[in-house]
């Protein structure tokens, strides 16, 4: 197996974390869609990572068809629950925060641009509701609890923790942990594991 990613990709990092969690081997290839020679879009026409390579040699994307497919894989335990009520709960965890993570993306690219050619402070203002309102169902979702669904850990504390570590990375000046403390409490379990500190974005 092979996953094609980047290592300022918080989707190549949901996917890394998964893997190590469900400690199954794969050839980590660090290469962009747009890269010259990138060998992305024979397996993804969306040219996007991340972008899973099964043995087989079927391309597989995006992030949450490629953890459906690992959580089959594998000997770790299944990190996706088989009962439709709960997976339905967990898998609306992490579209929540594929989409915190999609706005803290946009917003990080759009700043890098040119003053005159950002985007409208509207613009800004859209994503980042995205991402407060987000973070707010996570913060009262989480509550006390120790895991974000059920008493396990599972694809839905991967999902925040990642979307988490992406505003660490790609927007560090919004201090979401003084805001949100039991996502602070939470995080700081997180990063702690293995698979979080191993897969950690590059320092700026
Ligand atoms: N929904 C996709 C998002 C993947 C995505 O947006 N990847 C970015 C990198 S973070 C990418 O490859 N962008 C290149 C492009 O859009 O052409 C997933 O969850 O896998």
């Amino acid at each position: 197996m092979k996953l094609y990613g980047t290592p300022g990709s918080p989707f190549a990092r949901k996917v890394r974390i998964f893997l190590e969690e469900k400690r199954i081997p794969c050839e980590y290839i660090v290469q962009r869609g747009r890269d010259p020679g990138s060998r992305v879009p024979e397996f993804n026409p969306l040219a996007k990572v991340p972008t899973l390579v099964t043995d087989a040699g079927k391309g597989l994307y995006d992030s949450p068809v490629i953890v459906e497919y690992l959580d089959a894989q594998g000997e770790g335990p299944r990190l996706i629950p088989e009962s439709f009520a709960e997976r339905i709960e967990v898998r609306r965890w992490e579209a929540l925060a594929d989409g915190v993570t999609e706005a803290a993306v946009v917003i990080n690219h759009e700043l890098r641009e040119p003053k005159d050619k950002q985007r409208s402070q509207d613009w800004y203002g859209r994503q980042q509701l995205k991402i407060d309102r987000g973070l707010a169902v996570m913060e009262k979702d989480l509550g006390a609890n120790e895991f974000c669904f059920g008493e396990h850990f599972t694809l839905a504390d991967i999902a925040t923790g990642y979307a988490l570590g992406y505003l660490d990375f790609g927007l560090p000046e919004q201090d979401w942990r003084t805001t949100h403390p039991n996502l602070a409490r939470l995080a700081k379990r997180l990063f702690a594991r293995k698979s979080f500190s191993e897969t950690t974005h590059p320092q700026k």
